[in-house]
């Protein structure tokens, strides 16, 4: 008999509300969640088995059309979790892997083979654990792969499986996943990094820099940052038009960057910003992702709009005149990946007065996340779940972040769907902040659309986390 047979071992499983107090009870509470993707209803009142009874997978396709991969959990007591991973375009050369087919089809990009691996060496191995102990399915996920990077079952197929669990523990418990992950106690509202100009790998490289953000200092809640990100994007859309530079959207929703150098992207945000009616820097002010590795390598860096080459400390020095000029409370990836000394410099330069974020250079990793701090690099860890293959090993980066005095932003990928589990991380994890791409395209509006339905759903309890470092005036 398997011990997925043994009725004793269904009932030691028992999986009933975590906290009698948390959540309404009200059904409609996981049916309004994400962990109610699937066409099954949530099980019925009462002690429910969170053991894994069945898992699936799927090749869906993401927002660039590409294949990705989708699992479903389905557990003991009924319960059914769903979840979508995404795919990154500039990424760190640390990431864990994702596994493509190569060959003909898509550009070698499908993920036939990770989707098979779900369903046979990683569904074997997971049907009876506890989809609500996280930890150990995440490490028998780990153990069975084998390999450092992920490489042999794909950080693709690992992390579907792990984020379907998760969903699929929430809906058993009959709570959003949200509340599942963090309690009742997790009100913090993140507040949202939006991109307006899309650049580097998202837009052809037609701008160096990646993404050009806004963030909402002093808006009081979630939806009040969101409507003046909405005015703030809009009226970028109009000064563009106006301009005859209107050329659609880059991959993340921003607008397609056509400007004569980095800069002018920068006076046209804040042109924007001013033309909404909002004052640059006091309610709306900016963050930027410069993606560096992606256009320099060994301490050169290659500005092909501007037509220049900079080393490591022309680059401070470009940035800290930016800092100066405009109103830019982040900064993420100033500098390459592997320009760690140059990161510790301009964190000397510029930590005081700014977040500065490593994502390309720290990969949602714990342990580099520890090295960073140790050098005094950065100051914010970037933590996208996919960099990492499981939700434990994210969720040790920002435990890593926290301990050693990191702000934490959990990040969506360039290539996205539907799925919002981002959004839950951020407010169960109370990470303090969100960046999910632009304010355009159903894949980045369903993110931003699930975290108002959470402030809603917090009522009073929600707060707007404040976290970023006002600058002196
Ligand atoms: C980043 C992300 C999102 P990608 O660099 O932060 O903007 O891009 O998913 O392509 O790595
Ligand atoms: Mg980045």
């Amino acid at each position: 008999m398997s011990s997925s047979d043994d009725p004793r071992a269904i009932a030691a499983s028992s999986c009933g509300p975590r906290d009698s107090r948390s959540g309404t009870g009200d059904p409609g509470d996981a049916a309004s969640s994400s962990s109610d993707h699937g066409d099954r209803a949530a099980p019925s009142a009462g002690a429910v088995d969170c053991r894994i009874r069945a898992v699936r997978a799927r090749r869906v396709w993401d927002s660039r059309g590409r294949p990705t991969v989708e699992a479903e959990i389905e557990l003991a007591g009924g319960a059914v979790g769903r979840a979508i991973v995404p795919a990154g375009a500039s990424k760190g050369s640390r990431e864990a892997h994702e596994l493509r087919d190569g060959g003909a089809p898509f550009g070698g990009l499908d993920v036939l083979q990770a989707v098979a691996h779900v369903e046979t060496e990683i569904a074997r191995a997971v049907v009876g654990l506890r989809a609500d102990d996280q930890v150990a399915l995440d490490q028998r996920l780990i153990e069975l792969d084998g390999t450092p990077t992920k490489s042999r079952l794909g950080a693709n197929a690992t992390l579907a499986v792990s984020m379907a669990a998760a969903h699929a523990a929430a809906a058993a418990r009959r709570v959003p996943l949200h509340e599942y992950l963090g309690g009742a106690a997790a009100t913090l509202m993140p507040l949202p990094q939006i991109q307006i100009f899309g650049g580097g790998a998202h837009a052809g490289r037609r701008v160096d820099i990646q993404d050009f953000m806004v963030v909402c200092p002093a808006a009081r809640t979630f939806a009040e940052a969101l409507e003046w990100t909405a005015e703030v994007y809009r009226h970028a859309g109009l000064v563009m038009q106006a301009r005859g530079a209107s050329l659609g959207v880059a991959d993340e929703g921003g607008w397609w960057p056509d400007f004569v150098s980095n800069e002018e992207a920068l006076t046209t945000l804040v042109e924007a910003i001013e033309r909404a009616g909002y004052a640059p820097g006091e309610q709306v002010a900016i963050a930027l992702d410069i993606a560096a590795s992606d256009f320099g390598r060994e301490g050169r860096y290659t500005l092909g709009l501007d037509a220049k080459v900079l080393d490591s400390d022309g680059m401070i020095e470009l940035l800290l005149g930016w800092i100066d000029a405009y109103p830019i409370v982040s900064i993420e990836d100033p500098l390459g990946e592997d320009d760690a000394d140059a990161f510790v410099r301009f964190t000397r330069a510029a930590g005081d007065r700014l977040q500065i974020v490593g994502d390309d250079f720290l990969v949602s990793d714990a342990a580099l996340v520890a090295d960073a701090a140790a050098l005094g690099a950065g100051n914010a860890v970037l933590l996208k779940p996919n960099q990492r293959g499981t939700l434990s090993e994210t969720r040790a980066a920002w435990d890593a972040a926290q301990a050693h005095g990191y702000a934490g932003i959990v990040s969506a990928r360039s290539g996205e769907t539907e799925d919002t589990t981002i959004v839950h991380l951020a407010v169960g994890w109370g990470t303090g902040q969100l960046k999910v791409g632009s304010f355009a395209r159903g894949e980045r509006m369903a993110k931003w659309n699930e975290a108002l339905r959470i402030e809603e759903r917090l009522g009073p309890r929600a707060t707007l986390a404040r976290p970023l470092p006002r600058r002196p005036r």
